[in-house]
């Protein structure tokens, strides 16, 4: 670690180590995977040096990526509330944890990207402060717990998306750091006359409520696109056999550069997750095309979305609100949208809530 204590003008040196679950840019992790390519190019754009610690099969190649081998941890959110915390053999979070352990000298800062326990309890082992990521709602009283005794016994180093997946915690010891999200706009190209069709993007899997999209597109008949990765063949296939006659189209997961081609081309991005969505990335994604959002009034997308004016939020597991709000799409002018993108979730305004985290924790424990 390094002595001084490098201010915002001076670079940081920043270890990135992220979720146990699937290679980068396989998809299966989700959201977070977004978010850390997005920081870290921002930070690299603002003079940070940054490594990342990865799965192995992980596939970027525009950062220094160490890959390290193991097996994956179970994903947090097929497992009960009340399940003890599980570790495999030759456990691949393990693994990348002894990695930072072993390298931490070389760093004024580690970042934790993982929604696992163990991040969080080898914290106080470490000389090197690590600052903690955390990417979803409330699912597991071990890890609620430790998250809060993190919190407690290390102040600032904890941040959030957004409030209301922070609420989903017991009471957490202030301060409470909500980075939200942000994407590089450039990558993102507006759409003002869309074709007749609706999308839907996100993993394939229970939490998402894909099915009540499909059933809103059998009942409207607007074509749904569906992008995504499959993380739950099973569920996938019992929504085509329910919905048989629905118009839906499933295109795969595709890069930022493909999905943003189908997306700007559509109506509306419908977003029906079951759980406290943390953040929702696929929403800014959407807006930055000028593609209003129609969501669930669960989470980050109800944060994000302004009622009438870029999209519209309806009671949670409600399609015929789905539907309601589809009928209402003519009554949104795109262009509020892709602005709304702009002021609020543009990599600069992400860089700078994440230097300003940062520097409060280097004060505090640098
Ligand atoms: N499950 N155990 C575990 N660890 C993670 O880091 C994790 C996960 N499930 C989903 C996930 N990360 C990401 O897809 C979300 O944080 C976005």
């Amino acid at each position: 670690m390094r002595t001084s204590l490098p201010s915002h003008s001076q670079s940081w040196k920043l270890l990135f180590v992220t979720t146990p679950v699937g290679g980068l840019g396989t998809g299966l992790g989700g959201g977070v995977e977004l978010s850390v390519y997005n920081i870290a190019k921002e930070l690299i754009r603002r003079g940070h040096h940054l490594d990342i610690v990865a799965p192995t099969g992980s596939l970027w190649d525009e950062f220094n990526i160490v890959q390290i081998p193991g097996n994956l941890q179970t994903i947090a959110q097929s497992q009960q509330r009340t399940d003890p915390i599980t570790l495999p053999a030759n456990s691949l979070l393990a693994n990348m944890w002894d990695y930072a352990r072993q390298q931490q000298d070389h760093y004024d800062l580690i970042v934790n990207f993982a929604y696992d326990w163990l991040p969080f309890y080898l914290t106080p082992f470490f000389h090197t402060p690590i600052a903690h990521f955390v990417s979803m709602g409330s699912l597991s009283d071990a890890l609620d717990q430790i998250i809060v005794q993190t919190a407690k016994k290390f102040p600032h180093t904890i941040g959030f998306y957004t409030p209301s997946q922070a609420a989903t915690f017991p009471e957490l010891t202030p301060p409470v750091y909500y980075l939200s999200s942000g994407i590089d706009l450039s990558l993102y190209e507006f759409c003002p006359h869309p074709k007749h069709q609706l999308a839907w993007l996100g993993r394939i899997s229970p939490e998402k409520g894909l099915e009540d999209a499909v059933q809103a597109a059998q009942i409207t008949q607007i074509p749904l696109k569906i992008m995504g990765k499959i993380q739950d063949q099973p569920y996938w296939e019992k929504i085509q056999q329910d919905y048989p006659n629905a118009p839906i189209e499933y295109l795969g997961f595709l890069s930022t550069q493909e999905l943003q081609a189908v997306v700007r081309e559509c109506q509306a991005l419908l977003m029906t997750p079951r759980w406290i969505e943390a953040f929702g990335n696929v929403a800014i994604e959407a807006l930055a095309c000028g593609v209003p959002v129609i969501s669930y009034s669960r989470g980050g997308p109800a944060e994000i979305i302004v009622e009438g004016k870029t999209g519209f939020i309806v009671p949670a597991d409600s399609v015929t609100g789905l539907v309601a709000a589809i009928q209402k799409l003519d009554t949104i002018d795109r262009k509020d949208c892709r602005q709304s993108a702009e002021q609020e979730f543009s990599l600069d305004a992400l860089g700078s809530r994440f230097e300003n985290w940062f520097a409060q924790i280097l004060q505090q424990w640098g």
